[in-house]
């Protein structure tokens, strides 16, 4: 009787416990089982063999091999059947024990375990969690793994963990856009720039956020409001046609003012989307894009005029701080699970 050599059978069972990171797509790759390391054949059909029948070809080919030579493909074959039922019980044992006894076998258990820690954070808490905690772009998944969206995270403020889904300081980016653009996002996350509606609305349907809101005006006074729940559409079977409408309660007033509740409710309005209670369009009207009512008392994304402007409530205004006619420098929506 052939002797049975055990490596094939290790490094195989090895093979199929393997998951290999892909930083490239950030991604883990599962590699296939016994098919792929037995022989690398089809599953099955009648074109490929099993494993278990390359199994014992690779085992007992010493047997095979002598077969042939001295006679026909039948005897051959005849030779295969007996190994593999004379060595069947010998052969699962292997399989068995060979990942509870190999080292390797216990280093691809740790890959497997860095690959899930790796994969896919949905926020920018799983950001922090993962060792990334200083302040910058990073990505998140908040539609899946197949959707990576580039987003600011603050890991400073209060703890930090705070994922930025509007961010402007500048004016270098023009936030007087129509619905589409304020669905899907636009700007860049490491300048100016507005996270999208349909992703806020993913994150908060699957965690639940608060909001902080942290704003600066043009003599470098800066003040915040918070909210304990923040929520866009979270029971809407469609988000967009409910138009995301904005949840939000549990004011903490951090020296702005509480100029957000009062659009609690509403549907978000663009100037090509006007969903407000108001008899005119209020985005046109306030040159921006917000849940307004009839019309506001928060305009953060109107035009960046500035500082003190002479229009009525068409700037970056936050009226419990700075009134209708004070456009400021910064502001930044973030969120952060509760
Ligand atoms: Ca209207």
């Amino acid at each position: 009787m052939a002797v049975i050599p055990p490596r094939p059978f290790i490094s195989c069972q090895m093979l199929c416990l393997h998951a290999a990171p892909v930083p490239r797509f950030r991604a883990c790759k599962l590699i296939p089982c016994l098919w792929g390391c037995l022989g690398g054949g089809e599953p099955s059909g009648k074109h490929g063999k099993t494993g278990a029948e390359l199994a014992v070809i690779q085992v007992s080919s010493g047997q095979t091999s002598q077969g042939l030579r001295a006679g026909s493909r039948r005897e051959a074959h005849g030779t295969m059947e007996a190994s593999w039922l004379v060595h069947l019980p010998l052969l699962l044992f292997l399989l068995a024990w060979a990942p509870m006894t190999d080292g390797q076998a216990i280093n691809a258990q740790a890959q497997q375990k860095l690959c899930a820690d790796e994969s896919f954070p949905l926020d920018c808490e799983d950001v922090y969690d993962q060792g990334s905690e200083t302040d910058g772009v990073y990505l998140i998944y908040p539609s899946g793994p197949n959707i990576p969206v580039p987003v600011y995270c603050d890991m400073t403020t209060d703890d930090g963990k705070w994922t930025v889904f509007q961010k402007r300081f500048n004016g270098s980016v023009s936030f007087f856009r129509g619905w589409n653009d304020y669905r899907f996002g636009f700007g860049r996350a490491d300048s100016e720039y507005w996270l999208g509606l349909q992703n806020i609305h993913l994150l908060t349907l699957k965690r639940k956020y608060e909001l902080r809101v942290d704003l600066e005006d043009f003599e470098n006074n800066t003040a915040w409001a918070q909210y304990a729940d923040f929520s866009l559409s979270p029971q809407a079977i469609s988000a967009e046609e409910d138009g995301y409408t904005l949840h939000v309660g549990g004011f903490t007033d951090g020296g702005a003012g509480d100029s957000l509740s009062y659009h609690t409710g509403q549907k978000f309005s663009t100037f090509d989307r006007d969903q407000d209670l108001y008899v005119q369009n209020c985005a046109a009207l306030s040159s921006g894009a917000w849940w307004f009512k009839s019309c506001h008392f928060s305009n953060l994304n109107g035009f960046y005029l500035g500082g003190a402007h002479l229009s009525y409530a068409n700037g970056l205004n936050w009226a419990q701080w700075k009134g209708f006619y004070y456009s400021l420098r910064k502001s930044e929506m973030k969120i952060r699970r509760i």
